[in-house]
């Protein structure tokens, strides 16, 4: 390398690597540039390897003068950084600016199906009223869902027909009666509770399914007759369906009950016209139910009654079909949102 040349040759690599450092838009291509300038194979490195070649009277200015370039280009690179980190940083910020103005995303908040709205209320009114709410096994006994129940051996509903039974003898409850009887083995009288849950039944068709749901009520005290049971119903009836809503009582049949009633409900969904729709049964608890739980039909009487939550659903909201309520159509449930009036 020619000193004559030298001069020249630094001034033309300080033009190239100020051209190339103004050239760098980014911390990528500021890289770059410093590899191409500083790095073991770069431009100026080159530099001090051609010092070789050089008298040694020649050696100290020329060394001198690429070390100054050097570190010119050293000082200028990192003038640069700082800017390009400025300005990536102000990138930065107003990419991932956060518009706290924006008004928040609605959330899909869900609803609760209409045999939770049902039962709810019916806990929700019965609570109000002293009664227990009272929860119990699904899975039960012959004892607890039939034989306290007074069932005679031969009562159609012990058919593996009409019963799902466990290989384990036991059998999935045919009615929430079985809770009934846990609750008067384990309460004294007076009492009063009503027992909400799933119930099983070899049945399936457009109006009845496998599984559905029951509420049970029962009140056992002195001198507790038909009349209570009345006006409780009529109550309840009143409270769930509006003030239009009646109660009758038909006579009927159920092993656990003497009298026994199917209840009827006067429902008026729009004033003028109504009809009588059955809702359930009831009666007075029979003399050997309450016998079976150690309570003295001769001290104490009561009454009880047991309605089908669904057909109670299909009334208030108007469902056609009971298969409606468990196909979990979104566009069906959505139709209950926000009907939840209980506290
Ligand atoms: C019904 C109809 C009539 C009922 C009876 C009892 C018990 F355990 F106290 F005897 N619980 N529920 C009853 C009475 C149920 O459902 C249609």
């Amino acid at each position: 390398m020619p000193t004559a040349g030298l001069e020249d040759h630094l001034a033309e690599i300080r033009r190239e690597g100020e051209a190339a450092l103004a050239a760098a838009v980014d911390l990528r291509a500021l890289e770059e540039a410093r590899v191409r300038f500083l790095g073991r194979k770069g431009r100026i490195k080159e530099l001090l390897k051609g010092l070789g070649s050089l008298t040694p009277e020649e050696r100290p200015k020329a060394g001198a003068e690429i070390n100054r370039l050097h570190d010119e280009f050293e000082a200028n690179l990192e003038k640069r950084r700082a800017e390009l980190e400025q300005l990536e940083l102000a990138r930065r910020l107003c990419e991932e600016r956060v518009d706290i103005t924006l008004p928040g995303r609605d959330s899909d908040v869900g609803s609760l199906h209409p045999t939770s709205l049902i039962i709810d209320e019916i806990a929700s009114l019965f609570s109000r009223m002293g009664y227990d709410i009272h929860d119990d096994r699904e899975i039960e006994n012959d004892y607890y869902n039939f034989e306290a129940l007074n069932f005679p051996a031969d009562h159609p509903a012990r058919d593996m027909q009409d019963t799902f039974f466990l290989e384990s003898g036991l059998l999935l409850r045919s009615h929430t009666s079985n809770g009934q009887i846990h609750y008067m083995e384990n309460h004294k009288p007076p009492l009063a509770v009503i027992v909400p849950g799933r119930v099983y039944r070899r049945d399936s068709d457009p109006t009845h399914l496998p599984m559905f749901h029951q509420v049970e009520g029962l009140m056992v005290g002195k001198g507790i007759s038909m009349a209570n049971l009345k006006w409780t119903l009529d109550t309840m009836m009143k409270t769930l369906f509006g003030p239009t809503a009646a109660v009758r009582l038909r006579p009927s049949f159920f092993p656990f009950t003497e009298p026994s009633a199917e209840v009827d409900m006067w429902f008026e969904p729009t004033p003028g016209k109504g009809r009588w729709l059955e809702m359930g049964g009831a009666g007075m608890v029979h003399p050997n139910v309450l016998l079976a739980c150690r309570i003295d039909p001769e001290e104490w009487t009561g009454f009880a009654f047991g309605m089908g939550v669904e057909r109670m659903a299909m009334v208030k909201y108007g469902v056609p079909d009971i298969r409606m309520l468990y196909e979990n159509d979104i566009r069906f449930l959505r139709q209950f949102r926000g009907l939840s009036r209980i506290p």
